[in-house]
């Protein structure tokens, strides 16, 4: 006979946390939320990879890319770049994370002297990019032919089919610097000739980098940036159970710190496979995550395969419809309580810990507080990222109001699917994912420092200062519905009639 859970599943909206006392020395600046990233000897040893906040980006095409990973990694998180493309263009990927250096960008915004004003146009509306080298093949490692900012053009009088060439600073009146430039020697070129970049050229005047006047700052100031021991960025990488044998090798090549399995359901044979074979080939030197599951025994399977950290959640993504055309899934808090106490149970018998992602299914920013308190080391999230400048998709107007595309690993537009693997060749198949467009929110520092603030906000709520304080301190209390009401403004004539889910997150 099936089996039957006692309790329904549920969500994080059907959840609160009851505050504790705060003690005086209990503030957010005091707030640390460090946590581990992949298994360890807890107690023994320290964990080889930790996160310096609680979250990383979804392994999806509209979320994680390179310029994705440098933006994440400087605020302490990490990204894994998405599988759904060739081996080479991600291995690509994560070798451009490890090249670049906190203040000098690869341009992904490259003209070619044949491009049109109206081109030029449209991708800086695209992008969001005002600056764009000129190169002669109008790709970054071009020769470098000149730059077009918002100075070179004005639409009023100029006709849209007119050639990059024709209107263009040309190198010949572009201050430049040569490769080996330190970032303050940079810094002060920008200032002693008032520009607003600089192109830093190789010997032969091929385009490397630009350097910004107003990233110096930033870069300054970032004391969460998670950096390996050759200070460059940290950065994932997303992998499938069908071609490990090729990829994995070009992505540890490209410098990849963390591999994940990428797939819907990873209580499999494959998962275990893919494990065995990483461990076969690079013993521990290389550190994989696999998932998702949602119970204890999907857990215990994949922890005593060896994952290095298991991602918990199936269904629960904003974009995903794997419960509607599958009937699988488990509400996301349910899963993360209950993984979370398979994971201590694993810790209590082996001494080993292993890290548990709560993945997909964040709405608002205390649903992260929620995932802590719950038992999650860390959580992955897909919407909140692609609402970015940093995430690969297109910007857009849709009715009146700036958009960003966000689309699942599943739809018919990603056509991943290596992530939903059972064996053999693909002849038919079907969509567990849709294609949607979500809020344009601007740039992810901004939005996630205002994230990060509400979490420590409510951890000092329950009095304590570090992520397993929290989850030890927290008092969870489910909710009625009547009370979700009482929860938001009510009663009240709202003068802003944008309810307040649609203003913030
Ligand atoms: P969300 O943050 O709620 O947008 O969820 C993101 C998560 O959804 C991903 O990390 C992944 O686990 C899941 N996903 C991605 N694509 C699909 C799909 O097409 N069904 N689901």
């Amino acid at each position: 006979m099936a089996f039957y859970y006692e309790e329904p599943s549920r969500t994080f909206n059907e959840y609160l946390l009851v505050p504790g006392h705060t003690p005086a020395s209990c503030i957010p600046a005091k707030v640390d939320l460090k946590t581990p990233l992949v298994r360890y000897r807890k107690g023994q040893e320290e964990c080889p990879i930790s996160l310096n906040i609680p979250m990383v980006s979804a392994i999806m095409a509209a979320v994680s890319d390179d310029h994705m990973a440098v933006a994440l990694a400087t605020e302490g998180g990490i990204s894994f770049i998405y599988g759904n493309q060739t081996i080479e263009s991600e291995a690509a990927m994560v070798a451009r994370v490890k090249a670049y250096k906190a203040g000098f960008v690869v341009s992904d915004t490259n003209l070619s002297p044949d491009t049109t004003l109206e081109e030029v146009v449209a991708l800086k509306e695209q992008t969001g990019h005002s600056t764009m080298p000129v190169t002669d093949n109008g790709q970054a490692g071009g020769k470098l032919l000149g730059i077009v900012t918002e100075r070179d053009y004005r639409l009023s009088r100029m006709s849209l089919d007119t050639k990059v060439s024709e209107f263009m600073t040309p190198r010949e009146n572009l201050v430049v610097a040569t490769e080996g430039t330190s970032l303050k020697e940079a810094n002060d070129i920008i200032w002693d000739h008032k520009l607003n970049s600089l192109p830093i050229v190789d010997a032969n005047d091929n385009l490397c980098y630009l350097v910004f006047r107003q990233d110096y700052d930033t870069h300054k100031e970032n004391p969460l940036e998670l950096l390996d021991n050759e200070k460059r960025y940290l950065v994932g990488a997303g992998i499938n159970s069908r071609d490990y044998a090729e990829r994995v090798p070009a992505l540890v090549e490209a410098g990849a710190d963390v591999l994940c399995i990428d797939s819907s359901e990873g209580y499999s044979d494959w998962q275990k496979m893919t494990i065995e074979w990483v461990r076969e080939h690079y013993g521990n030197d290389v550190k994989i995550g696999a998932g998702n599951v949602v119970d204890r025994e999907g857990f215990r399977f994949l922890a005593e395969a060896g994952a290095d950290f298991i991602k918990v959640g199936i269904g629960g993504g904003s974009i995903c419809i794997t419960r509607e055309t599958k009937g699988i899934g488990r509400g996301q808090a349910t899963a993360t309580i209950e993984v979370a106490k398979a994971r201590d149970e694993y810790f209590e018998e082996t001494g080993i810990y292993v890290p548990i992602c709560s993945d997909g299914g964040i709405v608002y920013d205390h649903h992260i507080s929620l995932a802590l308190a719950m038992g999650a080391d860390f959580v992955m999230l897909g919407r909140y990222f692609a609402r970015f400048d940093e995430s690969p998709s297109a910007k857009v107007m849709v009715n009146g109001t700036y958009m960003k595309e966000y689309w699942g690993e599943g739809s018919a537009r990603a056509r991943n699917w290596g992530r939903y693997d059972l064996g053999g060749k693909k002849s038919l198949s079907f969509e567990e994912g849709v294609d949607s467009y979500v809020p344009y929110a601007g740039s992810l520092k901004d939005n996630i420092a205002v994230t990060l603030l509400k979490i420590k906000s409510t951890m000092c709520n329950c009095g304590a200062l570090t992520i397993p304080e929290f989850r030890d301190k927290a008092k969870l209390t489910t909710v009625s519905s009547t009370s979700i009401v009482e929860g938001g403004a009510h009663d009240v004539l709202l003068k802003d009639k944008t309810p307040y889910a649609s203003r913030v997150r």
